[in-house]
């Protein structure tokens, strides 16, 4: 019982649509997968660091170099297999959230199809659907950002997020409740405000938003606790939330009412559910973010997702809001009621097409213990 052989593949694969957001515009996505292999079983993780450091620090260029250096050696050298055992050995290395949670991801597919059980249940998971919303970037007009929104609601999405900046805020949200008045509706500024932008920010509060997410930088539980304590929406954090010790600061701080988890800004599921449980504890709602990853990513987030205190619509939409073709096995979709089913096989409980990867593959790395 050990991994025989680990496997990183750098693809590149190009959105169906740009994506744009306060930090910039991409029009595709370079990100890394990890395999691991034992007893003729695969274990896959998705790593969402992208190319270049702009929702974070970690590009695929670190994420590789962490993972060859550091991460894969460690679980070599004491034969980990356990995704548990890995986090807790790997806890000695600061830093690089999205590496060690696509490893650790890897080895969680692994020991679920090993145990003949989805992820969803040996997470704990109740949900056997969850609810899908979508998230639409900074677009050319405003009559871009319309269109593109009426579509997303014929497909059945529950709730849309807008990205928004300086510039393209209180004026998008008055022309999206002009069409939309009774939308499920939120923001997420990815950071693009400072503490000079507090009075504009609270002109938000007119529009029955679900939420506004991260107004503010990373660093900045502060200023997010001095907003939400005049602001009657919900703050949600994103980027300032990069592990359990951030989570407890920013409720305790009362710098939001709502969370977003995502596994690979946490560095991996054992963290993801440590916060999950401490939210559920405190009352605190979460909902589960996306990276735009593949198929292998977003089935993963589906099943973090079945966790009961997942209580809002996430960021997980079909996989033809991101791409042409995606390279799992089905792919994913909507149903009637704009919700998505938790995947049902063993471990990840869909299938990657191993020939469309090889197609999107730019390089790839193999690994073997005492090699
Ligand atoms: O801030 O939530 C974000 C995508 C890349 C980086 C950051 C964010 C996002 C999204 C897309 O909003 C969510 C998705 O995967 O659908
Ligand atoms: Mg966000």
């Amino acid at each position: 019982m050990s991994i025989e052989r680990i496997e990183l593949c750098l693809l590149k694969m190009s959105y169906v649509h740009y994506f744009e957001t306060s930090l910039g515009r991409e029009k595709e996505k370079e990100f890394i997968l990890a395999k691991v292999f034992s007893e003729g079983i695969i274990g896959y993780g998705e790593v969402v660091a992208s190319q270049a450091p702009l929702y974070s620090y970690e590009t695929v260029t670190t994420a590789w170099h962490v993972l060859r250096d550091f991460f894969i050696p460690l679980l070599f050298e004491q034969k980990l297999e356990e995704p548990e055992k890995f986090a807790q050995a790997a806890s000695r290395y600061r830093g690089h959230p999205m590496a060690r949670a696509g490893l650790e991801l890897a080895l969680w597919d692994l020991k679920a199809k090993k145990m003949n059980l989805s992820l969803s249940q040996l997470y704990g998971g109740i949900y056997p659907k969850i609810p899908a919303g979508v998230s639409v970037g900074i677009q050319d007009s405003v009559s871009d950002l319309v269109h593109r929104v009426e579509d997303f609601r014929k497909q059945g999405y529950q709730r849309v997020k807008l990205k928004i900046k300086p510039g393209w805020d209180i004026n998008i949200c008055q022309e999206m409740r002009k069409h939309f008045p009774n939308l499920k509706l939120q923001v997420d500024a990815n950071g693009a405000y400072d503490r000079a932008h507090m009075e504009h920010l609270l002109q938000l509060d007119e529009f029955n938003l679900l939420l506004v997410e991260q107004p503010f930088p990373p660093f900045d539980l502060w200023d997010h606790s001095l907003l939400q304590s005049k602001m009657s929406t919900d703050l949600c954090l994103d980027e300032s939330i990069i592990g359990f010790l951030s989570t407890r600061s920013a409720v305790e701080m009362g710098s939001c009412r709502v969370i977003n988890i995502k596994v690979g800004r946490v560095g991996g599921i054992v963290e993801a559910r440590k916060i999950h449980d401490y939210c559920q504890h405190q009352g605190i709602p979460v909902w589960c973010g996306g990276m735009l990853e593949s198929g292998i990513g977003r089935a993963h987030n589906l099943h973090l997702a079945s966790l009961p205190n997942f209580k809002l619509p996430h960021d997980l939409s079909a996989s033809r809001r991101y791409y042409a073709e995606d390279i799992i096995d089905p792919e994913i979709t909507l149903d009637e009621e704009g919700m998505i089913r938790v995947p049902q096989g063993p471990g990840i409980g869909v299938t990657p097409r191993e020939k469309m990867i090889d197609g999107f593959t730019l390089k790839r790395e193999i690994f073997q213990p005492g090699k």
